[in-house]
């Protein structure tokens, strides 16, 4: 889907502000409310998560729908012109309202979506609502569980049901729900570019730009690249064919450089920044660029105060001035996609990215599982567990057809900690790596991030990962405070990914930290500690030249479900929240300078 941009026959209009706004009381949809303004409203920005907007758990908590209402006016200029309503990200399950009609229902937070308006609906005044729901259970992804399925646990404390219905998270971040990306109108011509495909391939100095444009109705199409003096380097006719461009500047990680493809049928212009690089795996390497490449940085999160997990470009922009700072070179959208706003700036500023779906919780022996009257439930067993495939396939599809042109992203992340070791887990993933291999025109890698577990040989992703993406915690859940049993331990499983002859990196490894707390002994939570349990970890991964990147678990500390091992958050941030440095951000600035982006382990 293409990102909406102005160009000489197309229009955006951005419908960012303040809406109205309601939490549903239960009756939203009884009374009607999308027909009429809504009674009583309250001020919300969009884009943003409304839960630490207003005070009060019964605001933060809520549970359920809530109502955005606004009027747009459409000018009387746009007639003629097909006009397109665009949602970048509502969480998690959207329902659209133009005057009283349902034109559009979208499930899934974290991809756009869009529905064309008639020329009715085009035209003059209206009433724009968006019914928001944050429910989730285990047909969502990411995957929850529901109130009513807790009963086992609940017994467990002697309640046979819980007062209010709410969601169980099975995963660790908070559920921050809303609008969080923008709602933009867009318009194109009748006769319109619908799709843009462009693979790169590179010989010597020469590039070949493979591209393929889906168009609608007709029209001659034309697709030209330009340098970045504006320059023309290539140009073609058709919607299928080359571009060859001689002496070609490569977009290379922290020094990118950006072309111009425009796209031109009949009076429709498109145009779309676009870095030239090469990807692949082979043996034990990642190559970029036909060349060794070491990931350094972190696996992050849109989250932030008080925007939850709004958009946010001046915080973007600060982290990867911070990610810069220390010498990182990559992150991984852990563990949904983000805003294409953050996917383009990555493309501008040579940051690697893997990019991973919305597909976190789907492991059931999380919290024990015991999610039926206290039996523990197989995360695949077909009438109990997880009833998401249809949905992850529905999210592998969008999300690639979102960000398959962007440079930065360099593999994608099928899922984050699924339960790959278990019965029915190679079963439930071999059809999603097929379709993600067969979707993407670039052919990227494809892993699943694997959860720390007693028999890693058992993992599926042995067999379906193009690179063995770790999340590890040797030091700190498992075997913390002491660091050298752990250290003992990390050594014996990398000896076993070792005769796997695959890459492997890790994605996860980390500690919680309390900025300032500090010690002459590091123990646990100490700046100190953090410290110590990297320097353990990274001591390691230099050891094994297959281990081609470390991705510290968190960039910055963040919002989650409150628990007895959650201190206002999760502390794991090797910056805080507000993103100051914690003392491992300054050994990690040490090390990573030390470290190439290429040919570490060559
Ligand atoms: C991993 C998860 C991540 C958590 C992290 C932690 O992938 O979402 O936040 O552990 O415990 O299991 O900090």
């Amino acid at each position: 889907m293409l990102y909406p941009v102005l160009t000489p026959s197309r229009f955006v209009c951005d419908l960012s502000g303040i809406w109205d706004f309601k939490l549903d009381n239960g009756k939203g949809f009884e009374e009607k409310w999308q027909e009429k303004p809504l009674e009583d409203a309250m001020s919300m920005p969009v884009p943003a998560s409304y839960n630490d907007l207003k005070e009060g758990i019964e605001f933060r908590d809520h549970y359920g729908w809530v109502f955005y209402q606004r009027k747009v006016s459409l000018p009387a200029s746009l007639s003629g012109q097909r006009v397109v309503l665009r949602c970048d990200a509502v969480t998690h399950h959207a329902k659209i309202y133009w005057d009283s009609e349902l034109i559009c229902e979208h499930r899934g937070g974290f991809l756009p979506f869009e529905v064309q308006l008639d020329s009715r609906q085009a035209q003059g005044r209206h009433l724009l609502t968006v019914a928001v729901d944050n429910v989730i259970d285990y047909t969502t992804l990411p995957v929850g569980g529901k109130g009513d399925m807790l009963g086992g646990m609940m017994g467990n404390l002697g309640q046979q049901e819980e007062s209010k219905p709410q969601n169980h998270p099975n995963f660790d971040f908070f559920n921050y729900c809303g609008i969080t990306r923008p709602v933009r109108i867009y318009t194109t011509p009748k006769d319109y570019i619908k799709d843009i495909s462009l693979t790169p391939d590179v010989k010597g100095s020469r590039a070949f730009v493979h591209y393929e444009v889906e168009t609608e109705g007709s029209g001659s199409c034309k697709v030209e690249l330009f340098d970045q003096n504006g320059t023309k380097a290539a140009g073609q006719d058709g919607v299928k064919g080359v571009l060859e461009v001689e002496d070609a500047t490569l977009w290379q990680p922290l020094q990118p450089y950006l072309y111009e493809v425009k796209v031109t049928f009949g009076e429709d212009v498109y145009t779309l920044p676009y870095g030239i690089r090469t990807v692949c795996v082979e043996g034990d390497k990642f190559l970029i660029n036909g060349r060794p490449f070491y990931f350094k940085g972190y696996g992050k999160h849109e989250d932030t105060f008080p925007n939850g997990r709004g958009v946010h470009l001046p915080m973007n922009t600060k982290d990867i001035s911070l990610m810069k700072w220390q010498g990182a070179n990559s992150f991984r959208t852990s563990h949904y996609p983000y805003s294409e706003e953050m996917m383009r700036l990555c493309d501008r500023e040579g940051i690697v990215v893997i990019d991973e779906t919305t597909a976190v919780g789907i492991n059931l022996q999380f919290g024990g599982g015991a999610n039926f009257g206290g039996e523990k439930v197989r995360t695949f067993d077909p009438e109990h567990g997880v009833k998401t495939q249809e949905h992850h396939k529905e999210v592998i599809r969008d999300l690639i057809s979102r960000d398959k042109n962007h440079a930065c992203v360099v593999m994608w992340s099928i899922a984050n900690e699924p339960d790959s070791a278990a019965e029915g887990a190679y079963e439930y993933f071999k059809p999603l790596f097929d379709l993600a291999r067969e979707t993407d025109p670039q052919k990227r890698p494809c892993t699943l991030v694997s959860v720390q577990m007693p028999e890693p040989q058992k993992d599926c992703s042995v067999e379906l990962s193009d690179v063995i993406c770790l999340n590890r915690y040797y030091g700190w859940y498992f075997g913390g405070p002491d660091l050298e049993g752990p250290e003992l331990a990390l050594r014996k499983e990398l000896d076993f990914w070792k005769t796997v002859g695959k890459p492997v990196m890790f994605t996860e490894y980390g500690a919680d930290t309390v900025q300032g707390m500090h010690d002459t002994t590091p123990v646990m939570y100490t700046e100190e500690y953090q410290v110590d349990y990297y320097k353990m970890n990274n001591r390691v991964f230099d050891d094994y030249h297959m281990v081609v990147g470390e991705q510290a678990w968190n960039f910055a500390d963040f919002a989650t479900s409150q628990s007895l091992l959650r201190v206002q958050g999760n502390k794991k941030g090797v910056f805080t929240r507000d993103r100051k440095p914690k003392l491992a951000a300054h050994y990690f600035r040490q090390r990573w300078q030390d470290i190439p982006d290429f040919d570490y382990k060559p």
